[in-house]
């Protein structure tokens, strides 16, 4: 299918029906020195989630990634994963879903899986040189021919009819851009739309499992869990929310 588009977004559109993967050709156009760019598919056929897993992407759709050269040293650039959280859940929240933002990088519907999020970034430690930020919106697409582990869902799914996709790209990019523009608004929004704040949770991280009560978010993207043995950052991880003890 046609990827539909004519978008009048603060982005440059770089539309494909069928592609590998929207974040390897966004790095690509960043390496030839691109900008503001966002590349989109109807399909991926290698697409990638996290530690190189892999991310079903049939036909139907949002598969998206936005190139941006924002001017923040490495360290802050989790804060863009934070606002395609935000600006996904906004978008699907004005179409009548009930999404809400998993840590880090996931929007779930009751617990299944509507969005995912890949931030790749290359540069400096104190400025950037670019940030791809990969969103895998599960659109019009049937849940059934998705990965089962992770308990999708889709849009058309929650709402029982389509979603026209070139409106919800749209609300997408510029609820990025409005959040890029004003990296302040971000983490009050973020809160605003989480689910893992006040849940039991358990990080899977670099140095441990890491479990308790998430009780906050901080700048620029760390979970904030309280835990037998007090507070603890973590930076990154697989997290789970636990039942209630
Ligand atoms: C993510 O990884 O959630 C990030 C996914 C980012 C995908 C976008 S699509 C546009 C851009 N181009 C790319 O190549 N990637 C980005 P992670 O947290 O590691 O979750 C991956 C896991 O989610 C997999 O191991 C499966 O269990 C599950 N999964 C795969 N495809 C799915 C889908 N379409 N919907 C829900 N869950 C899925």
């Amino acid at each position: 299918a046609a990827v539909e588009y004519g978008l009048d977004a603060p982005f440059e559109i770089d539309p494909h029906g069928s592609i590998p993967s929207t974040n390897a050709r966004a790095r690509d156009l960043a390496a030839d020195g691109a900008e503001d760019v966002v590349v989109l598919a109807d399909e991926q056929t290698g697409g990638r989630g996290r530690l190189d897993r892999e991310w079903t992407s049939p036909s139907g759709g949002i598969w998206l990634s936005v190139l941006c050269r924002p001017d923040v040293p490495m360290a802050h650039a989790p804060v863009f994963t934070l606002a395609a959280a935000v600006a996904v859940t906004r978008a699907a929240r004005e179409a009548g879903v009930d999404a809400r933002i998993k840590w880090p990088n996931d929007v779930l519907v009751d617990g299944r899986k509507l969005v995912g999020i890949l931030t790749e970034m290359e540069g400096e430690a104190d400025r950037v040189s670019w940030v791809v930020v990969g969103m895998g919106i599960n659109a019009n697409v049937d849940p059934d021919s998705l990965p089962t582990d992770a308990d999708p869902t889709s849009l058309r799914h929650e709402r029982g009819e389509p979603v026209d996709r070139r409106v919800f790209t749209q609300r997408v990019l510029e609820a990025f851009h409005d959040l890029r523009s004003d990296i302040d608004s971000v983490l009050p929004a973020w809160r605003e739309h989480a689910t893992t704040l006040g849940k039991r949770v358990r990080v899977e991280t670099a140095d441990g499992p890491v479990e308790g009560e998430a009780v906050d978010i901080r700048f620029p993207g760390a979970l904030v869990v309280d835990t037998d043995d007090g507070e603890v950052t973590v930076t990154a991880g697989d997290c789970d929310h636990l039942r209630p003890v």
